[in-house]
């Protein structure tokens, strides 16, 4: 395989230095580096030595397989109760004037727009106010369901689940089993940011901590159920704390098996508080995946967002750990040209994505939220009256 000799030739190279060589032979062997060892990949780790890694561990274990999916998302409030200092897209309550609160008809006459467009998946995140409580969700979760059964319900973080449960006063594990019940089935990524206090509570203080963002996410791996995890980079934490963040969540899925992808998220500085942190370079962001890629031995997917990084990173990415880029886009989502996205308006028909997925010689492939194949994208011939497979779709980005 192609990518096997590339890194034995990383490895035959004497000029390489030895602790980066004694990491390419862990990789080769399939073994796990150490929590050190991922802070020498930051410190010493090029692109192209970090890229072959990386490669190696996707082509293993996704081989060539790009997967993307058809979801829509449902912003309940831009309004919130939290005050992180990187968000560009919440308004605090005292700016009510600039917010939306959807009531539950609302939510569901979005849900409704979508009954005869090809989607496997509503995504719902926004921000968290009183009146959205623990029986506005099981009573919205078990309408959506009632009203589309096949349609995956991926909804809210553990910064809603733990505000929510507290005011209704059940533990978590009651609460999660609560919300499988009403019909939840997945949970995203978001909300995690940096996990180490000292980062957290500079940029996200109040809202759930480390601690209780991964009991929530272990609740509902023990009802057999999966998620996401995300971690918010290149703002004020240094290298150590993105290997602590990646250590914990490789800790907890060393547990629970749970976790199905982890999506780094590229801090974006428009208009928000921290908008005098400067963004991280292209060279940056790639590194970044390639280390995740072969930190988390145990995550199955990397994702990247394509709007959030550009297309042209997107397709650079799937040499640097990457087996997913998130599905079409619309342009009816506001939050993430607010946040400074590459995308001021960002849409892409299938057509383009599988495009742009096989312009980097890879393997498109849609996918449901549990990474069942719906098409292989190979050798597909698109008709006119495809016009349904190039409807767009959207994506969050807040909690
Ligand atoms: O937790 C907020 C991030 C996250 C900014 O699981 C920002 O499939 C960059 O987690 N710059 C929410 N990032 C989005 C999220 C997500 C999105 C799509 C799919 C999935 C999934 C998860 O967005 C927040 C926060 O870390 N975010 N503001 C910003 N200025
Ligand atoms: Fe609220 Fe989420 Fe924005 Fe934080 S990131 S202020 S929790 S909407």
């Amino acid at each position: 395989m192609e990518a096997d000799k590339r890194l034995n030739l990383v490895i035959d190279d004497s000029n390489l230095d030895k602790d980066l060589k004694t990491i390419a032979l862990k990789v080769l062997n399939n073994q796990r580096i150490t929590f050190e060892e991922g802070v020498v990949l930051y410190e010493k780790g090029e692109l192209g030595y970090l890229g072959v890694l990386a490669n190696h561990i996707r082509e293993k274990k996704n081989g060539n397989f790009t997967y993307f999916n058809r979801n829509f998302h449902i912003e309940p409030t831009n309004l919130c109760v939290y005050d992180c200092k990187f968000c560009s897209y919440s308004r605090l309550i005292k700016e009510r004037s600039e917010g939306w609160e959807a009531t539950m008809d609302d939510m569901l006459e979005t849900i409704k727009k979508y009954d005869d467009e090809p989607v496997t998946e509503v995504h719902i995140v926004g921000g968290v106010l009183p009146q959205y409580n623990l029986q506005f969700y099981t009573e919205l979760f078990t309408a959506i369901k009632k009203h589309r059964p096949n349609l995956h319900l991926k909804a809210l973080t553990p910064v809603e689940y733990h505000y929510i449960f507290k005011k209704a006063k059940v533990d978590y594990a009651t609460g999660m089993r609560m919300m499988k019940e009403a019909g939840l089935e997945s949970m995203p990524g978001g909300g995690a940011e940096i996990f180490a206090p000292e980062v957290r509570d500079r940029i996200s203080k109040d809202k759930c901590n480390a601690e209780q963002w991964l009991a929530i996410h272990e609740e509902w791996h023990k009802l057999g159920m999966h998620s996401n995890a995300t971690m918010l980079y290149g703002h004020i934490e240094q290298f150590q704390h993105r290997v602590d963040h990646m250590n914990r969540l490789r800790q907890l899925q060393d547990k629970t098996g749970g976790f199905q992808t982890f999506i780094p998220l590229k801090f974006r500085n428009k208009d928000n508080q921290m908008s005098d942190v400067p963004e991280t370079s292209v060279i940056e962001d790639l590194r970044n995946y390639a280390i995740a890629r072969i930190y988390l031995d145990n995550f199955q997917h990397i994702k990247a967002y394509w709007a959030m990084i550009s297309r042209d990173t997107a397709q650079l990415s799937l040499s640097f750990g990457v087996d997913d880029i998130d599905g079409t886009l619309d342009d009816t989502t506001k939050i993430y040209s607010m946040a400074g996205a590459e995308e001021q308006k960002p849409a892409m028909s299938t057509r383009e994505l599988v495009n742009l997925i096989k312009q980097v010689g890879r393997h498109p492939i849609e996918r449901d939220t549990l990474y069942n194949v719906i098409t292989d994208y190979k050798d597909y011939i698109f008709e006119e009256d495809d016009a349904k497979k190039a409807s767009y779709y959207s994506l969050p980005v807040v909690n």
